[in-house]
């Protein structure tokens, strides 16, 4: 409960990061999520992610929209900065706090309602954008919050509790941010924290549009028997393409799976993405295959997770804007107020 402190007194002996912090200090306010929600595994994905990249809580910005899925950064990160927008507004809020700090790390959490229905059109412009952040979905293919309605990524045929078909084709946000222009795009299972932990490190790191579709089930209204996103059907229909380990500064690299299945990819700022590839044949940094892929094993009833699709040399918006390296708020007022001549210059260049 929100409302219940933790205690503040730890054991002596926790494992410290490198700033000297320890898991406890990632944490957040006690959870008011239904008891063994999706939700809550992904949170705790989050902290150990934070907690091993050594990131100083007050460089983080935690933001989200309206579900059970946007209150939960009130359990993750309880320093770092938190925005609760409205009902698929994230990435808009997102975007103009980014534009204005370059210097937070951008995490937006959101869920497959908040996303995928209303919120369609600002995750399509902030992920063609290439806007500098770790967007993540828990999706569990309802509206949560509003008591278990169909999602727009609930799988067509697929039955609610009470036994009514969804209708509607389902979408695909994996597949969508691939084709909108992510440069980053993993999926992962809720209940994998194996996979789901060095994703969230690699899409810290990954400088561009970082977006991850978690499956995380609705205990209360989507997890039976019939339903493709209960934990017993991912745990089925799970087709792993890769497993990752993200390594970053100067660590020396071992190599500690049989040569061949593993594939180191560097990103733009040295960080190392090693893979551990299950889909022999699968390449992450192919667009058009990891298209064609992910829509074939859709077809076959499968769901794919891992690295989906990565540019490791993306662009950001700053690079694409030509923004000052500077953020705005560090900035004096000569940089900020040019004057009335250099306003008038620029009124008379555009007559
Ligand atoms: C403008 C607006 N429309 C509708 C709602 C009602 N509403 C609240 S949460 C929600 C859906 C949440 O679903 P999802 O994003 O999947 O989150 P979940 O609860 O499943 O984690 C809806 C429709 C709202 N709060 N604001
Ligand atoms: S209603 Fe579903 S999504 Fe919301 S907290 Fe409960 S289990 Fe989680
Ligand atoms: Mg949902």
């Amino acid at each position: 409960m929100t409302y219940i402190a933790k205690p503040r007194l730890h054991h002596p002996q926790l494992p410290k990061n490198e700033l000297g912090l320890t898991h406890r200090d990632y944490e957040g306010a006690v959870s008011t999520l239904c008891a063994g929600c999706g939700h809550d595994s992904i949170s705790s994905a989050i902290i150990q992610a934070c907690f091993e990249l050594s990131l100083p809580p007050h460089r983080v910005a935690k933001l989200s929209g309206i579900g059970c899925s946007s209150k939960t950064p009130t359990y993750f990160l309880g320093a770092s900065h938190g925005f609760n927008s409205v009902h698929g507004r994230m990435p808009s809020v997102l975007t103009g706090a980014s534009l204005a700090n370059r210097d937070l790390v951008y995490l937006g959490v959101s869920g497959d309602g908040d996303t995928a229905s209303i919120g369609f059109g600002q995750f399509a412009h902030s992920i063609r954008r290439g806007v500098n952040m770790t967007y993540i979905v828990e999706n569990n293919g309802v509206y949560g919050l509003t008591k278990g309605q169909f999602s727009a990524t609930a799988d067509k045929g697929s039955p609610s509790k009470k036994g009514v078909k969804n209708q509607d084709s389902a979408i695909d946000l994996a597949g969508m941010a691939i084709m909108l222009g992510a440069t980053f795009v993993g999926r992962s299972f809720s209940g994998d924290k194996t996979q789901l932990v060095p994703l969230i490190k690699a899409a810290i790191e990954h400088k561009g549009a970082a977006f991850i579709d978690v499956i995380s089930p609705c205990v209360t209204f989507n997890n039976h028997a019939a339903s493709t996103k209960s934990f017993d059907y991912v745990r089925e229909h799970n087709e792993a393409v890769n497993y990752l380990d993200v390594i970053i500064g100067r660590a020396p690299i071992m190599l500690d799976q049989a040569a061949g299945s593993v594939e180191l990819v560097e990103q733009h700022d040295g960080s190392i993405l090693k893979l551990r590839k299950l889909a022999a044949d699968y390449d992450p940094t192919d667009k058009l295959a990891a298209q064609t892929y992910l829509q074939e094993r859709q077809a076959a009833g499968e769901i794919v997770t891992g690295l989906l699709y990565v540019q490791p040399e993306a662009e950001d918006l700053h690079q694409r804007l030509d923004m000052a390296a500077t953020p705005l708020n560090a900035m004096g007022d000569a940089e900020l107020c040019p004057g009335s001549a250099a306003l008038e210059r620029v009124n008379a260049a555009l007559r």
